[in-house]
């Protein structure tokens, strides 16, 4: 068991029911996320000792989605409550031909306006083995940005390794006109396990990855990547062939510095009954590997594994435990029980 710090924005989602499209009737659903949130409880539902660190508003709607958290196991001590706004994104399910739809309304939420010296890092991190970050934090402003650079540098001061999803939002970047490349290349210096792909690597690095098949693009990733930041031990990504809005293919990478490339061989996803969050999902399946020092192998099955059992179960929260996700990589196989 591992202390693990979830640094991130706690959103709530409302989903139109069903696969109507957003307002076609007068209901949404309502349910909470947020991208490292979602690791936090993905990791608390294998049995870490998790903490989410924020700042959430100041008003009933904050509440909710910290007793969410709270519910699913995570200590929410860390989370400041300020005057302000919950972020909220709003999704439509998509169906058949129809894409999936998601619309932010976050801009000047509590989170978003919290000082970059709002966190008192050495204390919210004192005893954590691992901090998590993704690129979604920086995404939201020069604040957040600031914020997540500070916590990252202090979990690595402090002893403790820096999980790092690139997660690339450019519909968010384009919000505050920030230098993504500059920002997010300052975080992945910092990281010693990275969430990306040849695409995330592509933006940081400027690297064009032409290689027919995306294994070798994604491997020519993590060597440009491990060239260029000292730290990094580890990087993980899915390679994602899409079937249709229902149903798609995922495999899994993980490269070790030191180990080479271990793949989970590709499984066949669907229906999708509900595919957010499926990339945390898989973020919290590999950290638990790491954690328990498992074999790079072992590790990316089992994260691979993960991930496609989120797209079982409605909401952003993988609420699956370890024994479930052991006895989908004991089968072999990793889609969606039926
Ligand atoms: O990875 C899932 C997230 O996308 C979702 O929970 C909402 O954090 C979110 C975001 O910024 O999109």
């Amino acid at each position: 068991m591992a202390r693990v710090v979830c640094f991130g924005e706690l959103l709530l989602r409302l989903s139109a029911p069903g696969r109507e499209r957003l307002l076609q009737s007068p209901q949404l659903e309502v349910r909470i996320g947020g991208a490292e949130a979602n690791v936090g409880v993905s990791l608390s539902c294998f049995g870490h000792q998790v903490a989410a660190v924020g700042t959430v508003a100041d008003n009933a709607l904050g509440e909710a989605a910290a007793g969410e958290l709270r519910r699913h196991g995570l200590d929410t001590s860390g989370l400041r409550k300020a005057p302000g706004r919950m972020g909220l994104y709003f999704l439509a399910p998509g169906a058949i031909h129809r894409p999936a739809e998601v619309l932010y309304d976050r801009a000047g939420s509590a989170f978003a306006l919290a000082p970059a010296d709002a966190y008192d890092w050495p204390a919210l991190l004192q005893g954590a083995d691992w901090l998590h970050l993704s690129g979604v934090t920086p995404a939201l402003g020069a604040n957040t940005a600031a914020a997540a650079l500070a916590a990252a540098r202090a979990a690595r001061a402090a002893g403790a390794k820096v999980s790092f999803d690139g997660n690339f939002r450019p519909k968010l970047w384009e919000v505050w006109q920030g230098d993504a490349r500059a920002i997010l290349s300052e975080l992945m210096a910092e990281a010693d396990l990275l969430f990306a792909d040849y695409r995330d690597m592509g933006v940081v690095l400027g690297g064009q990855y032409p290689q027919a098949e995306a294994l070798a693009r994604v491997e020519a990733a993590a060597a440009d990547a491990f060239a260029a930041f000292p730290h990094l031990q580890w990087m993980a990504c899915t390679i994602r062939a899409p079937r249709n809005v229902d149903h798609h293919a995922l495999s899994g990478v993980l490269v070790d510095r030191d180990r080479g490339t271990a793949l989970a061989p590709q499984e066949e996803v669907g229906p999708i009954v509900d595919r957010i969050g499926g990339g945390d999902a898989f973020a919290a399946g590999v950290l638990h590997g790491l954690i328990g020092g498992w074999e790079p192998e072992r590790t990316i099955r089992f994260g691979l594994a993960a991930g496609c059992l989120k797209h079982s179960i409605p909401g952003d929260f993988n609420l699956v435990s370890e024994a479930e996700v052991e006895a989908l990589v004991g089968e072999g196989r990793y889609d969606v029980r039926r």
